[in-house]
């Protein structure tokens, strides 16, 4: 594919009045019909032509007002049409006919098939597989959509906007009309056809308006909608109470199919999901589960402001919607749930997903410049970081100063195709503040280093903190600019509260936020009658890595004093990430793994501390993962020395706390009806931390066995089976509850996805010889992307030990996968190869057997537009 470019950006040459579509819905051959009403922008020659994007596309029709076009008026090719000789001024209509084979699109893109439904999805570029249209998200229109389908195996026929009216047509078919008046791009299109039950409510919102809230779930699992149907009603009240928002049509929609390629698609007023994101169930959703629901439901209905009343003028504004979004969803659960846990799993995720990829050969702006395949943006840098830019300009304009702008933008750029600058200017005008440097967050890659050192003088009573910035050189960008950082903080005093210092020099400092501009900088403190210890990067206010040498002593005060439990959590990680990376180069060298005293004392300390919440106790006890750790050393990756040298410090603290663990296990233990409630997760989430620890400490399988047995819910049902197989692999225990789960769960494909995953994370050498064994069970589906990634997926971005294999048979079965699904599905294709993409962070060896496997992948013949740019990118 070729380069696109930001600075490229024009406006389209035609606007579009109106969008008038009709589907005659065939598994084989469907006929679409585009009526769509253009007038030339003023200003545009009368020569230049109007030209549509397709995909795959055959022309069958054209008219000019009801009229056919000559042939030689028209140019025709399968990716673009082009018509000329137009009319300079007043409106015209053009006819397209096209037809499509739903049943055949195996790329999930466009009108496809899944499980017997007729469904879409547009978003980036997919309704140009649909018919010829300015597939471009700076073309809005209304659209009137008429389906005519066979009525029996289609009783439904679903699309945007307001219901218009339907009836009984010929030959055993039925039609529908609906009508979306909020002008939109095509890539907010949806069609949905076929046979479903439903979940129904309604919400009325603050203006009394009435609004139809249906759920559709294949027939018998509307019981396990209902979850999702509450997590709606709670997004819809927020966002009102919030952010001043209200639904605007009369229907709002949601439909769970289970071929997807990622979670969901806001469509106006007709949002598609996969369907892992809206069926729970006690006994077949984990915690995990029932957050990411609520999370993605309440993510897709903000779009409808956030995305859909304003939309983005091109792609590489995509973090305009993706990023704020984002930020809603995640304040959004951080009011439904603990603030302080919500924002650790948060950061533990941006480290673990962004982090690495901003260290790799995949970094990229928040706002990129340049693409080659638009769908291989839809990253964790737009998405997470893209939210934590918006967090942070939360953080300088005060809650307050931030809602402020939020209503400008609403109210300046409603029904707009906007940009970033648009989107920054209305906190600059609604606050007075120029953010000009603090806009370096959306053009500059790279996770910026901050590192810090203290003084204190008891002398003259002050305190001077120096920082220096330094933003690490990423792909195409060498030399950068020193960013805008806002930086939370405390002075933390000997018993533990706060230090109100008397004055600041040398920076501004507003608040509890100090603002680093400079490259470097020095701030001094004065009134300060005692050491402090500081507490920095709070809440962690701005996503940077800090270099900070701060003592044991500290840090362990922090994790006891601060009033801040994430800064508690903080702390906690800096204590054990050293220790974890010491045992990660102990353990190869035959050295024994000591855990300092400092840390144990902290950890155990938390853990026994029942004042606090079970679920921060819990995240407080799970220790650094394997690729945290790997980040943290940064380079010449050793997995095997890692995983043993983490596995030795995990089990000198079950050792130690043993007495607590068991105590916890015991007491934690599920007392009467499961909820899915936050506190309730919490306790599941600790008694789970407890099973694995006593795992460690112990060296039988039963307990685990035992949990196994008795669980009553997924979360504890799925751990004790991990515990299982992981700990204990070729027990009878643990291949008698392999057994038991595959058959209790045989019809249930999201639980059975959990039974593959925990088996592709078995760690060691003996997982690649699973995982090819579970590729030929009859029960794995190399057509169900969500299948897909549960096997093949988590074992290449889960299973740091068992993929990373020092003879590259691991990377050689990726590519083998890569190869054999790029030509039905690109985008599955490429997003599974990201797995790779902290492949120049390993030691020699790996590093060597993973260039050849993606040197294999780039040498195929025909690779999808996805996927070579994938793979380039990381070869370069
Ligand atoms: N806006 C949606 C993105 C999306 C998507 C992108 C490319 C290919 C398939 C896709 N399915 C959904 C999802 C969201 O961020 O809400
Ligand atoms: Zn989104």
């Amino acid at each position: 594919g070729q380069v696109i470019r930001l600075a490229d950006y024009r406006p389209a040459d035609f606007v579009l009045e109106r969008t008038d579509l009709t589907f005659e819905l065939d598994p084989r051959s469907t006929k679409v019909e585009a009526r769509l009403i253009f007038h030339r922008r003023a200003g545009v020659a009368a020569d230049v032509p109007l030209v549509l994007d397709g995909d795959e596309l055959t022309l069958s029709g054209l008219m000019l007002d009801q009229t056919d076009i000559d042939a030689g008026r028209y140019t025709a090719t399968p990716d673009r049409l082009e018509i000329r000789d137009l009319p300079e001024d007043g409106p015209f209509e053009i006819t397209v006919t096209t037809y499509i084979d739903p049943e055949s699109n195996t790329q999930l893109m466009g009108l496809y098939r899944t499980n017997g439904v007729y469904c879409t999805q547009c978003e980036a570029e997919g309704f140009r597989r649909i018919t010829y249209f300015p597939d471009r998200p700076d073309v809005l229109s209304p659209f009137t959509i008429t389906i005519i389908a066979d009525k029996e195996t289609n009783p439904l026929l679903l699309s945007n906007g307001n219901f218009l009216g339907g009836g009984n047509y010929d030959e055993g078919r039925h039609f529908a009309a609906w009508f979306d008046p909020h002008p939109k791009p095509s890539y907010l299109f949806a069609l949905v056809a076929g046979d479903l039950g439903v979940v129904e409510d309604t919400f009325t919102t603050a203006s009394g308006n009435e609004v139809a809230l249906k759920i559709y779930v294949e027939h018998g699992k509307e019981p396990r909608a209902a979850y999702a149907m509450d997590a709606l009603k709670r997004s819809m009240a927020w966002d009102e109470e919030r952010f001043g928002r209200e639904y605007d049509l009369n229907i709002f929609q949601i439909v769970a199919v289970s071929d997807f390629n990622m979670g969901a698609m806001e469509n106006k007023g007709l949002n598609v999901f996969n369907d892992k994101y809206v069926l729970a169930d006690p006994e077949t959703a984990t915690d995990a589960d029932y957050a990411n629901i609520e999370a993605i439901i309440a993510h897709e209905y903000f779009h409808n402001w956030t995305g859909n009343r304003i939309t983005c003028r091109d792609w590489f504004q995509l973090c305009l919607k993706e990023g704020l979004t984002v930020y809603r969803d995640h304040e959004f659960s951080a009011d439904q749930r603990s603030r302080a846990v919500k924002r650790i799993a948060e950061v533990r995720h941006l480290k673990a997903e962004q982090f690495a990829e901003d260290a790799g050969p995949l970094a990229h702006p928040v706002r990129p410049e340049t693409y080659r395949e638009i769908n291989n943006f839809y990253t964790t840098t737009v998405y997470e970081k893209g939210s934590e830019v918006t967090r942070m300009i939360a953080t300088l304009l005060g809650e307050d100063g931030f809602r402020k702008g939020m209503d400008l933008y609403f109210d300046r750029h409603d029904g707009d195709a906007a940009t970033v600058e648009d989107f920054v200017a209305c906190f600059e005008d609604s606050s007075g503040r120029d953010l000009s440097q603090f806009k370096l967050w959306y053009s500059q890659a790279g996770t910026p280093l901050v590192t810090v050192s203290t003084a204190y003088d008891a002398v003259s009573q002050t305190f001077t903190l120096s920082l220096e910035q330094i933003i690490p050189a990423t792909p195409g960008q060498s030399a950068k600019q020193p960013m805008h950082i806002p930086l939370k903080f405390t002075l933390l005093g000997e018993n533990g509260g706060d230090i109100p210092p008397a004055a600041v020099s040398g920076g501004e400092v507003t608040g509890d936020v100090l603002h680093l501009t400079g490259r470097s900088q020095s701030f001094t403190f004065s009134g300060v009658p005692a050491r402090p210890v500081l507490s920095l990067n709070r809440g962690f206010s701005a996503p940077i890595n800090l270099s900070f040498d701060q003592s044991p002593a500290d840090l362990a005060h922090i994790a006891r004093h601060d009033s801040d439990l994430f800064a508690r959590w903080q702390a906690l990680s800096d204590l054990g990430l050293p220790v974890l990376v010491k045992a990660a180069k102990d353990v190869p060298e035959g050295r024994p793994v000591t855990v300092d005293g400092a840390l144990v004392s902290a950890l155990i300390e938390t853990l026994a501390d029942d004042r606090l919440e079970p679920a921060f106790r819990a995240q407080a006890l799970s220790l650094a993962s394997e690729s945290d750790i790997a980040r943290e050393i940064g380079g010449n990756n050793d997995p095997d020395a890692i995983h043993a040298g983490r596995d030795a410090v995990l089990k000198t603290i079950a050792d130690k706390g043993f007495a607590t663990f068991e105590r916890l296990y015991r007491e934690l233990a599920p007392k009467g009806e499961f909820t899915p409630d936050a506190a309730s997760a919490g306790r599941r989430a600790l008694r789970n931390v407890a099973l694995t620890y006593l795992s460690h400490a112990g060296d039988s399988a039963s307990l685990a066995a035992e949990a196994f047995a008795k669980a009553d819910n997924m979360t504890e049902l799925a751990h004790a089976l991990t515990v299982l197989i992981h700990r204990f692999p070729d027990t009878d225990a643990a291949l008698n509850a392999l057994a038991a789960f595959a058959t209790r769960f045989d019809s249930n494909p999201l639980a059975l996805d959990k039974w593959f995953s925990i088996q592709a994370t078995v760690p060691g050498e003996t997982a690649l010889e699973r995982v090819e064994a579970l590729m030929k069970d009859p029960r794995f589906n190399a057509q169900n992307p969500n299948r897909v990634r549960a096997l093949i997926g988590t074992f290449a971005f889960a299973n740091p030990t068992g993929f990373n294999r020092p003879d590259g048979k691991g990377y050689a079965l990726l590519a083998d996968q890569i190869l054999a699904i790029d030509p039905k599905n690109p985008q599955l294709a490429a997003r599974l190869l990201t797995a790779m993409r902290s492949w120049r962070a390993l030691e020699p060896v790996r590093a060597e057997a993973a260039k050849t496997a993606l040197g294999r992948i780039t040498g195929a013949r025909q690779l999808s537009a996805d996927v070579a740019d994938i793979v380039e990118r990381m070869l370069k």
